[in-house]
């Protein structure tokens, strides 16, 4: 584990970008911004959101998400208040991916331990073609809300 960011570093636009583009640059160039999870009430879950921004010419999927730190990751989507698994989310050509409160995001369970606001929790995104994500996101106060 790397040391912590500083606070300029915690604040929301955690950029990576997908791995080199070998496979030629008509495919899906993704960034992962403003992901966050917010300090979660029970110990063993937690929510996790963020942007996935698609510049490319080709859609791209998130298949799955994996951390050292949960156990299991699910993806969710929300449809009329309620939630359901979902296998992948597309990020479209030209477009973005959102994951946010109310909407689709992540479900963290089994973790290592509760988060605590300023924590740092590694992500891995991985889609279906292209090397996966690494993202560090930031744990923030529950009452936390976006931007925009
Ligand atoms: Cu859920």
């Amino acid at each position: 584990m790397r040391g912590r960011f500083g606070p300029a570093a915690a604040a929301v636009g955690l950029l990576a970008l997908a791995g080199c583009s070998a496979t030629g640059s008509s495919g899906p160039e993704l960034k992962v911004s403003g992901a966050y999870i917010p300090q979660p009430v029970l110990a063993d879950m937690a929510a996790g959101y963020f942007t996935v921004t698609n510049t490319g010419g080709t859609d791209a999927k998130l298949t799955s998400v994996t951390s050292s730190f949960a156990g299991e990751i699910t993806m969710h989507t929300t449809k009329n208040d309620q939630m359901s698994g979902v296998t992948a989310f597309t990020v479209p050509a030209g477009g973005k991916l959102t994951l946010s409160l109310g909407g689709n995001h992540l479900m963290l369970m089994d973790l290592k331990r509760k988060p605590r606001v300023g924590d740092k929790v590694s992500l891995e995104l991985h889609f279906a073609k292209g090397s996966p994500i690494d993202v560090r996101v930031p744990v923030k106060p529950a009452t936390y809300r976006p931007e925009g």
